[in-house]
């Protein structure tokens, strides 16, 4: 049976549809429409008791049903279901582990409330005074997160040397850069890097998976 992916494209999302594609599992995605908060769907929670995409169901796990939300949890359950993208030497895995849990404590959340601040800054009948204490100590700590993957990417191709999922937990959000950040200019190796993952043939298929009929 087909891994279930409950899913929007967004970058939490394509976390996951990047590494489905990757490791060449065969998968099904069931849309979360998130703009249409059925993100609290009884169902959903069932699945994500967070309320928030993606959730990913594997019936067929060596004989038990495996249920997981958060995508970094997620990633590392692919990871060691198909031993790919995932090393299994303790420092290597631990190395890999480090950059998961920095991106999904760190840049993600970090980039996110920019992004919602911004938003909230330019809404109509808003001060936009109100947003630019938080803005400028998020858009702080995002500029300081960037500089240490640019130090980390000096001199390697992937994050922890080869292609893994702390590349494919990253490289989603960073491919929204102009969104929130405007050019890499100041980051040529992290621009580098992300010309490298963008061409991937599975990277190009999982950007497009979920898009039909969104504005
Ligand atoms: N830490 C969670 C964050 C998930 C998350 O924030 N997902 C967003 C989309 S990128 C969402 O579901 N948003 C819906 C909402 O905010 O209600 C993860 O990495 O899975």
């Amino acid at each position: 049976m087909p891994i279930r992916l409950y899913y929007f494209p967004t970058p939490n999302g394509r976390k996951v549809s990047i590494a489905l594609e990757e490791m060449g599992l065969d998968y099904e995605i069931e849309r979360i429409d998130i703009l249409r908060d059925e993100q609290s769907r009884p169902d959903f929670l069932a699945i994500s008791p967070n309320g928030r995409i993606p959730g990913l169901v594997d019936e067929d796990a060596h004989g038990e049903r495996v249920v997981i939300f958060e995508s970094g949890a997620i990633l590392q359950y692919l990871g060691r279901k198909t031993g790919r993208f995932y090393p299994t030497g303790e420092a290597r895995r631990s190395w890999v582990d480090a950059w998961l849990f920095w991106q999904m404590a760190g840049l993600g959340p970090m980039t996110g409330q920019v992004t919602w601040f911004r938003r909230a800054s330019a809404k109509p009948g808003r001060d936009p005074r109100d947003c630019s204490f938080a803005l400028h100590r998020y858009e702080k700590e995002m500029r300081r997160l960037y500089g240490v993957l640019e130090t980390q990417l000096a001199g390697r191709d992937f994050i922890c040397d080869d292609y893994s999922i702390a590349d494919m937990a990253c490289w989603p959000w960073v491919a929204q850069h102009h969104d929130y950040l405007g050019r890499l200019d100041q980051f040529p190796n992290i621009q580098a890097w992300s010309d490298r993952i963008q061409t991937r043939p599975a990277v190009l298929r999982a950007m497009v998976v979920g898009l039909e009929g969104l504005p």
